[in-house]
């Protein structure tokens, strides 16, 4: 089976390093192929940049099912587009927030969330509410690193997740900690061993749900809501996505 790996932001470093997480949990026989949009932001950090870089995840669901990609990963912790890639394609498709929140309900009864900037929790808090998770959450924490850092080892980055991962650990009366940005998917490890917690991490959990979908053989259904939009032209720069 082909499973994509869609980083939604444009920085081609943090979608080798997804890649590469995702391919280190991958059975034998799974191919893993990570992408980001030709355009959009270098890094996820507020709506704003959730919403433009939506319309590149579409772009790469389409042309995804073009190369017959078996499932999707929409790799950034807002989920950008994640219905919507879902109304466009028969495959799969998961969003790693709501994959860790899934992983993390299974292995504790509380957790609570590590992600980078204070203004992106938010994102995470109005995601567990719409899943349906946020009695399971403790708190959404912030480390207080910008996207980018988590590419530049020169800036302290792990040290700081570590150090509001053990905060979490003594405040929050939790068992686990789900973190919440895609460019941490390389540091599960170390966070763990210096934590002592399960770290459940969101491209490696979606990577493996991906794999129990397209096994089990069950896709995005195609009934109700998520059944293809209703046929109708785009104008402008987006004719492409109408027929
Ligand atoms: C993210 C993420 O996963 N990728 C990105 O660019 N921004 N999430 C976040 N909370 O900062």
């Amino acid at each position: 089976m082909h499973i994509r790996l869609i980083n939604p932001n444009t920085t081609a470093s943090m979608t080798e390093k997804i890649g590469a997480a995702g391919a280190r949990v991958a059975a034998a026989g799974t191919r893993i192929s990570a992408t980001n949009p030709e355009a959009g932001p270098v890094s996820i950090e507020s709506h704003f940049d959730e919403a433009i870089s939506a319309v590149g995840v579409l772009e790469e669901i389409r042309r995804g099912d073009m190369e017959g990609v078996d499932a999707y990963v929409i790799a950034c912790f807002g989920d950008p587009g994640l219905l919507a890639a879902r109304e466009r394609t028969a495959a799969p498709v998961i969003g790693i927030a709501e994959a860790a929140f899934h992983l993390a309900t299974l292995i504790s009864t509380r957790f609570s969330v590590v992600t980078t900037l204070e203004r992106t929790c938010i994102i995470a808090e109005h995601l567990l509410q719409s899943y349906g998770f946020a009695h399971h959450c403790r708190k959404v924490r912030a480390a207080e690193i910008p996207v980018l850092d988590l590419e530049d080892d020169g800036a302290c980055a792990l040290d700081r997740i570590i150090a509001e991962c053990r905060r979490a650990k003594a405040e929050d009366g939790i068992g686990a900690i789900v973190l919440g940005c895609g460019g941490m998917a390389d540091l599960t490890d170390e966070i763990r061993e210096a934590v002592g917690l399960p770290i459940v991490e969101g491209v490696t959990a979606a990577v493996k749900l991906a794999e129990s979908l397209v096994s089990l053989r069950l896709g995005t259904s195609k009934h109700g809501d998520l059944a293809f939009p209703r046929p109708k032209p785009f104008t402008g720069r987006f004719a492409y996505l109408g027929n």
